[in-house]
């Protein structure tokens, strides 16, 4: 099939998870073609059946905004008709959805059906396109998808709670390439970040309000009087200068490492012991699922979809938003015994296994037949 993937280029959990798709659907011989503003950060290669074509937008001095969804509705006309693109699957609702909604109305007057599938990720649906301002053009583009998924049960309650939709709503996870999984590093890699009688400890987001990257800085300095550690923060966004600041305040600068965006989390997680996630709200936790494919144990709140995929007292502990203390006491109760941090590591891999990309892209693939009968 050839199919047109959207999705936000950067490296929130939401492109991550489309780009992800996409490779693997080149590899099981479909045609996948990426639209959007900048090459995804994970696509690491173009080539016969994986092409990217980017969207611009004219700057114009009259426009305050410039108006990215006509740009893309556009650019996805076009590009459905030069290379008889079959299937849009578009990875966030806001704008991606009211723009392909646009493009299958273009296309229809010239005769083409386009299906949609439209994947709502989380703040698509709980933060941004609650907001009244957004919210009439998310509720229309969902009940105009030809297929909705959501990638958590919990995602699912909360859209049919929020919004008025008329469509079924199916759940697809995310997932994770169990193969890629690296075994262990050399103890040098190791000796980079920590010494070699010190735990590592990690955290990997977009530093955003939602993430509550305090708490990550308050759960590490209470385990950190426990357990000789190090915390490796990865990411980066608008509150790392807050955290910055916040552990220097501490008095914890030698303990704790900034390492901004990387193109190497599965190294830094293959190294670590344990992985922090206290967020607000968490539509699936694709960090976590990362986190314990490389055998680390995480520690987070049981918001949104988070209980999905981590287990209580199996692959990690599950705290309420913002009890820091359970969340630090939990961490050390993993981390004091190595026989019992060794139990927890396989049981978090072991956890993730359950979310293979192997098992989760046919559901994909099914639904994109689900949609094309609709034609
Ligand atoms: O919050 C992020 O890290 C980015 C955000 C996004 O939109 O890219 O992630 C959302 O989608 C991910 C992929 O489906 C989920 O795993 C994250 O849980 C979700 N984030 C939130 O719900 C806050």
């Amino acid at each position: 099939m050839k199919i047109a993937i959207v999705c936000y280029p950067t490296f929130g959990g939401s492109g991550v998870v489309a780009t992800e798709l996409g490779m693997a659907l080149s590899k099981r011989g479909h045609e996948v073609h990426f639209i959007t503003y900048k090459q995804p950060v994970r696509l690491e290669q173009l080539s016969s059946n994986i092409h990217f074509h980017e969207v611009n937008v004219p700057e114009y001095p009259l426009f305050h905004y410039q108006p990215y969804e006509l740009a893309l509705s556009s650019k996805l006309v076009d590009m459905v008709k030069l290379h008889k693109i079959e299937m849009l699957h578009v990875h966030y609702a806001i704008p991606h959805a009211y723009a392909g909604y646009m493009a299958k109305k273009m296309l229809e007057e010239e005769g083409i059906f386009l299906p949609m599938v439209t994947t709502l990720h989380g703040t698509d649906i709980t933060l941004v396109g609650n907001h009244p301002f957004y919210k009439p053009a998310v509720t229309f583009s969902i009940n105009n998808s030809d297929v909705v998924t959501a990638v958590s049960q919990s995602l699912k309650t909360d859209t049919m709670r929020l919004f008025r939709v008329k469509k079924e709503i199916e759940v697809v996870p995310n997932f994770i390439d169990t193969s890629k999984y690296i075994n262990s590093l050399d103890r040098c890699h190791r000796n980079m970040l920590a010494a070699g009688d010190e735990k590592i400890i990690t955290h990997v987001s977009n530093f955003r309000k939602v993430k509550r990257i305090d708490d990550v800085v308050m759960i590490f300095y209470n385990i950190q009087k426990e357990i000789k550690s190090k915390l490796i923060m990865v990411g980066n966004g608008p509150e790392r200068e807050m955290a910055e600041d916040l552990v220097a305040e501490l008095g914890i600068e030698d303990k704790v490492l900034f390492l901004g965006e990387s193109h190497e989390i599965d190294k830094v997680l293959s190294l670590s012991d344990l992985f922090l996630l206290p967020s607000e709200s968490e539509s699936f936790g694709l960090a976590a699922l990362e986190a314990m494919v490389n055998g680390v144990p995480v520690i987070s709140t049981n918001t949104g979809g988070l209980p999905e995929v981590n287990k209580e007292a199996f692959s990690g502990f599950l705290s309420g938003v913002g009890n820091v203390k359970e969340m630090a006491e939990n961490g050390i109760s993993i981390l004091r015994d190595e026989e019992n941090l060794k139990r927890f590591k396989d049981n978090a891999r072991n956890q993730a296994f359950n979310f293979d990309i192997l098992s989760v892209v046919p559901l994909y693939e099914n639904l994109y037949k689900k949609a094309l009968d609709k034609t």
